[in-house]
């Protein structure tokens, strides 16, 4: 069967067919795949059919898997997949239920980040609960000159769930048990990062709640916020968006975190609206 790829969005998003994903990729398909990640960023397959060692061996030709910082919700027979899943089971959730409903990059938090997210259906609603992703080195592109100046070469501090209520019900200090605080200290990471593969920039700062963005160092506070709300805003824009909205099970959705972020919808999906998902994620590299 002959492979093709589709961009589905004017700068991102590539939907491919033709690839049988459940069994190992030779070196060709693998080298046409990966060049399509660094072409599209976001990928998209239908009509696949894996069980967890699959996913995990695909997963791996992206690099180490790195397990979820919730441990509770592994897979029982492979701890890099995580489970995301609104259903209750035996009165115990099944999954993660809400894995990140605002603005974010996977593990920005941490030193070194996510390089990819894979996403494989299980079983999805028939409305509810799509999927957002925003091409972040378009948004980079297309800050003006002046704004592109002050921002390069910029560090910021985040730390994981940081917020500047204390009181938020999703704040670190009300939700992270005394060990999570320790394993979640503050990191520093570049406000604009250059991608190890491609050598392109990317804004790299995301105001979602678990990125925890606490300030961007060394330039006052007052600039540093509105920096962060010029930037934030300048994102929300939908031209840089593309919107998946999950076709049933076998469906793969997979994006680069180092030039992407993304915004889960499930926060406002109802229980009778079941979706389970398989993720994995790959570590990348130290953000420069
Ligand atoms: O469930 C989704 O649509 C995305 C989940 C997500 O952001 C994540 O697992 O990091
Ligand atoms: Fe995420």
């Amino acid at each position: 069967m002959d492979i093709t790829i589709k961009r589905k969005s004017e700068t991102f998003v590539a939907e491919i067919s033709g690839l049988d994903l459940s069994t190992p990729l030779s070196d060709a398909d693998w080298s046409m795949l990966h060049r399509a990640y660094l072409d599209h960023k976001v990928l998209i397959f239908h009509d696949q059919h894996l069980d967890p060692s699959a996913m995990a061996r695909f997963g791996e030709r992206f690099g180490e898997i790195s397990p979820h910082t919730v441990r509770q919700y592994r897979h029982e027979d492979i701890e890099g997949i995580t489970i995301l899943s609104n259903r209750i089971e035996m009165g115990r959730p099944k999954g993660i239920r809400d894995a990140g409903s605002h603005w974010h990059s996977d593990y920005s938090y941490r030193a070194i980040p996510a390089n990819v997210t894979i996403l494989y259906s299980l079983e999805t609603p028939d409305e509810g609960g799509d999927t957002i992703v925003c091409d972040m080195q378009a948004a980079w592109e297309t800050l003006p000159d002046a704004t592109r100046a002050r921002l390069d070469g910029l560090q910021q501090q985040l730390q994981y769930r940081w917020c500047a209520d204390r009181d938020h019900p999703e704040s670190r200090w009300r939700l992270l048990n005394a060990d999570e605080q320790l394993e979640t200290p503050p990191v520093t990471h570049p406000v604009v990062r250059t991608h190890p593969e491609t050598g392109a920039k990317s804004l790299y700062v995301f105001s979602g709640l678990t990125s925890g963005v606490q300030r961007i160092l060394d330039i006052p506070d007052d600039e540093s916020q509105s920096l962060l709300k010029t930037i934030f805003t300048h994102c929300e824009d939908p031209r840089f968006h593309y919107r998946y909205k999950w076709g049933g099970p076998g469906d793969i959705v997979l994006w680069d975190n180092r030039c992407t972020m993304h915004h889960a919808t499930t926060d406002r999906l109802p229980p009778d609206k079941p979706r389970t998902l398989w993720r994995i994620n790959t570590i990348g590299d130290k953000p420069v």
